[in-house]
């Protein structure tokens, strides 16, 4: 592939809580490390994103003594989705994956990290107010064609494309290279990627 010097490879939550024995597993999660190993190999750009949560996080159904996955709660910025305690910061399971080989990483955002509001975005928090610093990271670099890979297709992946290109960048996910946390949030969210112009590609069409 030879690569332009505006395109990005994101790498979005690839840590152990979310691979295989993490405390939210996506299913397959391990399939993606491979692929975003060779994938990593061939970008210039490399940018990871963290979730990175405190204690006691607004995201976890143990702050509000509810069920993970079942219960939703009513914040401040809308209904969040409550999920097991997960990726805590300084905890193993926050750490990268360490199948994760990727020499050519520029930058490691976390996101998440204020208690009262989750992040899914790398770009923006749930409440669409509260920036990363992603978005002007990547243009002051003129870092404007986005190349998505990682965890989970229809959470943070998902929304991550969707305010990619609502914030004017060119955004193309790596199918293969994405898995999701369940089939019906999974087939939602490729319809609005579809509806706003995410582009979707296999990673042999860049490899090959
Ligand atoms: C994620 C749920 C909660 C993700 C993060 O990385 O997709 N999903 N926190
Ligand atoms: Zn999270």
């Amino acid at each position: 592939m030879s690569e332009k010097t505006n395109e990005v490879l994101l790498v979005i939550d690839v840590q152990r809580d979310f691979l295989p024995d993490g405390s939210l597993a996506v299913p397959e999660g391990d399939a993606v490390l491979p692929v975003i190993n060779r994938l990593g190999a061939r970008f210039h750009n490399v940018v990871l994103t963290q979730d990175w949560h405190p204690a006691g996080h607004i995201s976890f159904s143990s702050t509000h003594g509810l069920r993970p996955f079942a219960d939703t709660f009513e914040a401040s910025y809308g209904t969040q989705t409550l999920w097991p305690d997960h990726t805590v910061q300084g905890s193993p399971g926050a750490e990268l994956h360490p199948g994760l080989i990727l020499p050519n990483a520029n930058l490691i955002v976390r996101k998440g990290f204020r208690k009262d509001v989750d992040s899914y975005s790398a770009f923006l928090e749930n409440d669409h107010r509260t920036s990363t610093g992603l978005a002007g990271y990547l243009r002051d670099r003129g870092l404007t064609s986005l190349f998505l890979c990682g965890l989970a297709w229809d959470y943070c992946v998902g929304y991550s494309a969707l305010d990619g290109v609502a914030l004017g960048f060119q955004v193309t996910v790596i199918e293969d290279a994405v898995r999701g946390i369940a089939p019906e949030t999974m087939a939602a969210m490729s319809a609005r990627w579809d509806a706003v112009g995410v582009k979707r590609i296999q990673s042999a069409q860049l490899l090959g």
